[in-house]
């Protein structure tokens, strides 16, 4: 695979590598995607799941999703992909990661900044009072309630639902500072995440797509690799490594 010697020369000179990740990274974790061939959500429709109305009127259901969902990434580990982008904290001084994801493989991957934008399968809250639930739940007795009654839920965004402020907010300065803006797995259509693409070409970012098809945001990006993250990524860093004699 081609890569071109102008990226790895911006890569020399960059001091903000910012990395846009999508369910796509992890992929090759075994973590079935969203979209695509054989996305969950051709099976599913995502309103059916993926939103407060549906929780509420059959928790049981959305629970038993995001259970199988939790099984299927406590069985997985952290691909070339994710562990890429925690080895490019070394090389450089300001490295993040804004996912989409909810797997929480960039942090058992080793990366130290990420701003999740969509929650994280690992977290759950009560619907009624918010309180937080982060220990292994009992679902002995049908969806866990809350010592006030309420339901306990994940902690993910669902349609309709605003994202956390303060990672969206965090993700957006990321976007406006980054010298290199990586978009990796992702379809780029679930807003306002998609939007911070837009936010970083403004801002005059070097767009990087890795993606095993184009997507919406091919046509407006600066490099575009059509192939598995987790063989790309590598390829990149060790021809930046072999350019700065690292
Ligand atoms: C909101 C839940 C404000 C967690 C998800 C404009 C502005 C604002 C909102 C909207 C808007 N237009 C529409 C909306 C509404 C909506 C939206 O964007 N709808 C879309 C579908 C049109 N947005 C919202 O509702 C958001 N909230 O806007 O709040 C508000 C509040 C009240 C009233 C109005 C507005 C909330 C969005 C979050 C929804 N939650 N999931 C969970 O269960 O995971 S969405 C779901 O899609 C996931 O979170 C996922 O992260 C996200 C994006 O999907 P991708 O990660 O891109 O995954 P996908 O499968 O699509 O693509 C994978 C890619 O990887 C593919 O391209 C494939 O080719 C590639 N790939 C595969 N293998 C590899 C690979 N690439 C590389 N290597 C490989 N090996
Ligand atoms: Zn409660």
């Amino acid at each position: 695979m081609q890569i071109d010697k102008l990226l790895i020369d911006k890569l020399k000179s960059a001091r903000s590598v910012v990395f846009f990740t999508g369910a796509g990274i992890s992929a090759e974790s075994g973590i079935p995607t969203f979209r695509g061939k054989n996305g969950i959500w051709n099976k599913l429709k995502p309103e059916e799941l993926a939103n407060f109305n549906a929780f509420m009127q059959n928790p049981d259901m959305v629970w038993e999703w995001y259970n199988h969902r939790k099984k299927i990434i406590h069985e997985s580990v952290p691909n070339p992909a994710h562990l890429t982008i925690a080895d490019m904290q070394k090389y450089f001084d300001d490295v993040t990661v804004i996912t989409q994801n909810i797997d929480n493989l960039h942090r058992r991957a080793g990366s130290n900044k990420i701003f999740e934008l969509h929650g994280n399968i690992e977290r759950n809250y009560c619907v009624k009072c918010k309180k937080f639930y982060n220990e292994e739940l009992d679902f002995s007795e049908g969806v866990p309630k809350c010592d006030c009654g309420g339901l306990i839920r994940p902690d993910v965004v669902w349609f309709g639902e605003f994202l956390p402020q303060d990672q969206f907010k965090a993700g957006e300065k990321a976007a406006m500072n980054a010298d290199i803006f990586f978009i990796i797995g992702t379809s780029a259509v679930v807003y306002p995440a998609a939007g911070l693409v837009y936010t970083a070409k403004q801002n005059g970012a070097v767009l990087v797509e890795i993606n095993v098809t184009e997507t919406e945001i091919s046509s407006i990006v600066n490099y575009s690799f059509l192939g598995k993250a987790g063989e790309i990524l590598p390829e990149i860093l060790n021809k930046y490594k072999t350019a700065v004699n690292l």
